[in-house]
């Protein structure tokens, strides 16, 4: 066979940059797999379990390197199950690629087996969907997905038929639609104007307490936003998804916001006159201060979102770090710190009392002791992912970001189990990192067996999976991964043996026992000493 429609696929990706594509092979895509087979130098496959998982990894891929995430799935139930993935992608703003395979054209529309039109089906999820119906759209629909997805921030799906998978790649031309010989991205124009700024500056020299609150798309202008604080002398309130904008010892952070959020940030909202926000799409806007009682200015890189969550007077269109930038030579310092020494005393109590809740003479040991002890343990450039439901609010409050620290969740979608094929993700892109899932006993057992897929170069899930709760297991109460010494001790308080996700799931003791089946260590990490042996400290 010569060159196939599926090796220029995968040399234009390659060409892209992109260096991995996680999925699970089928019929469907098998023209797709020799093409990834005879690239392997370029492009690693990494196999997964559930094409959910493929979905996530390459979401968590691209929030932590900024780059490209691509996952691949065979046709009907396998591009079906990619869409949750997909749509945290497009919630959190990821560019991710999906690329599936369909029934081959002669049969399309008969009713074929597994035949799904998944063009439509991702119709609401994808900013780009396209079906290959001839090697000649290749490579420029390879382009134009990848562009897309970084140009809106979002999904684009590829999805193509058995029979054009495997045809000769050079067939057919269509000169007239040549591509570029190599790909073509041009940038978003950053810098916002200089008048929007003016304006910024001269409403923020009118405020008297100021406060920032900076959100994901303030993550790589750490610098910018201190700086802006600090002349400011204003508090830096964080999203969660932008709880690593600056690290949260630093004297300018009042941590969170929400209900997973700290008791400063939340009064400091009742007190503020005037609102910077930078980055942040924040969708909790009862937790922001009433209509009309701020003035607010907002710099968003994304036009249509600019001015969305609250009344705005000043929308700035530009990215972060270019627009703190030019700001901060416009700004009027402030001499005046009395309401950020307001502000950092009453973080002064809110540390000392999540402190307390951290403490060892808890017993049995709390979740907060838990992720306090990882914490203290964990690398100053460790990545912390974790799931949805209460083990949010642990990793919000007690995971403190501190050097390159990252951490990543699934933020507007706030799916279950994203935590662990995350990790794996990250794992991929940066293999000599620390990469930590904290997961609850319920999302880890629905991806469960994404676990054995991390092992190698995986850290990734190890940690998770060394703070299994052996002991408890043993005793038939016990769970899973390093949430699960948390979700156990919540429900044996109150006397339960199963897991909080549902009465119908699996008891831990089940739970662990399928998890050591598939080769999963278990650890029991009753106190702080056992807890150390077990992350091996
Ligand atoms: C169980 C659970 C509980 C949660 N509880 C909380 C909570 O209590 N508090 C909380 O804050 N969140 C919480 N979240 C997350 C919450 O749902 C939102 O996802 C989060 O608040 C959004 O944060 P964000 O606005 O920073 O990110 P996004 O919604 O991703 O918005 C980022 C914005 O930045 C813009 N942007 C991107 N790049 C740039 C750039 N270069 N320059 C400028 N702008 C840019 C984007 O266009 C976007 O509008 C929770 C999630 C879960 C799963
Ligand atoms: C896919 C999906 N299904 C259901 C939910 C609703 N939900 C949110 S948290 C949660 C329980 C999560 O349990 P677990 O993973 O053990 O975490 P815990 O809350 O115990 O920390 C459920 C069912 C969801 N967010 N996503």
């Amino acid at each position: 066979m010569g060159r196939i429609a599926s090796e220029a696929i995968i040399e234009r990706l390659a060409t892209w940059g992109v260096d991995t594509v996680f999925g699970i092979p089928g019929d469907g895509i098998n023209g797709i797999m020799e093409g990834l087979r005879r690239h392997q130098e370029k492009v690693r496959f990494v196999l997964v379990h559930h094409e959910e998982a493929a979905a996530f990894m390459a979401t968590g891929y691209a929030k932590a390197t900024g780059k490209i995430g691509v996952c691949l799935a065979t046709s009907g139930p396998g591009g079906i199950h990619l869409l949750n993935g997909l749509y945290d992608a497009k919630l959190d703003h990821m560019p991710v690629l999906a690329i599936t395979g369909m029934q081959e054209t002669s049969v399309l529309g008969t009713g074929y087996q597994q035949e799904v039109n998944l063009d439509k089906l991702f119709a609401d999820v994808a900013e780009y969907d396209q079906m290959i119906y001839n090697p000649a759209q290749l490579p420029s629909v390879v382009d134009n997905a990848i562009r897309t997805a970084y140009a809106r921030r979002g999904v684009a799906h590829l999805t193509v038929p058995n029979d054009i998978q495997v045809a000769d790649a050079d067939a057919d031309p269509w000169a007239h639609v040549a591509p570029a010989a190599s790909p073509i991205m041009l940038a978003v124009p950053k810098q916002p104007a200089e008048e929007d700024l003016r304006q910024v500056a001269s409403l923020l020299a009118d405020g008297k307490k100021i406060a920032i609150l900076a959100g994901a798309g303030a993550l790589h202008a750490r610098e910018e936003v201190l700086d802006v604080a600090e002349a400011l002398a204003a508090p830096v309130v964080k999203t969660l998804s932008g709880k690593a904008v600056v690290p949260d010892d630093s004297p300018f952070t009042t941590g969170g916001i929400g209900l997973l959020g700290t008791r400063p940030s939340e009064e400091l909202m009742d007190e503020i006159d005037t609102l910077l926000m930078v980055g942040t799409n924040f969708p909790y806007t009862k937790h922001l201060p009433a209509a009309g009682k701020v003035r607010v200015a907002q710099i968003e890189a994304d036009p249509a979102r600019a001015g969305t969550r609250i009344p705005t007077e000043v929308p700035v269109v530009g990215d972060a770090k270019a627009a703190l930038r030019a700001l901060l030579p416009m700004l009027k310092p402030r001499t005046d710190t009395s309401f950020l020494e307001q502000c950092q005393e009453a973080m002064g109590k809110w540390r000392k009392k999540m402190a307390a809740q951290q403490s060892e003479q808890r017993s049995p040991i709390a979740p907060q002791f838990l992720v306090g002890v990882l914490d203290e343990l964990a690398a100053d450039d460790a990545v912390l992912t974790c799931d949805s439901g209460t083990i949010a609010t642990w990793a919000a409050r007690h995971w403190t970001i501190r050097g390159d620290r990252q951490f990543y969740l699934s933020g507007n979608l706030a799916s279950m189990a994203p935590g662990m094929p995350y990790a794996i993700g990250i794992q991929h892109a940066f293999p000599g990192r620390q990469v930590i899932a904290f997961v609850g006993d319920g999302g880890f057992a629905m991806l469960m067996a994404e676990r054995q897929r991390g092992v190698s170069p995986g850290r990734a899930a190890e940690i998770a999976a060394r703070t299994v709760n052996k002991e408890r297991a043993r005793s038939g109460e016990s769970a899973t991964a390093s949430r699960s010494s948390v979700s156990d001790i919540s429900s044996a308080r109150r006397g339960g043996l199963r897991s909080r996700s549902g009465a119908a799931g699996p008891t831990y003791a089940q739970l662990y026992n399928e998890a050591r089946q598939r080769g999963i260590k278990g650890r029991s990490s009753m106190n702080k000493a056992q807890l150390k042996r077990a992350l091996g400290r």
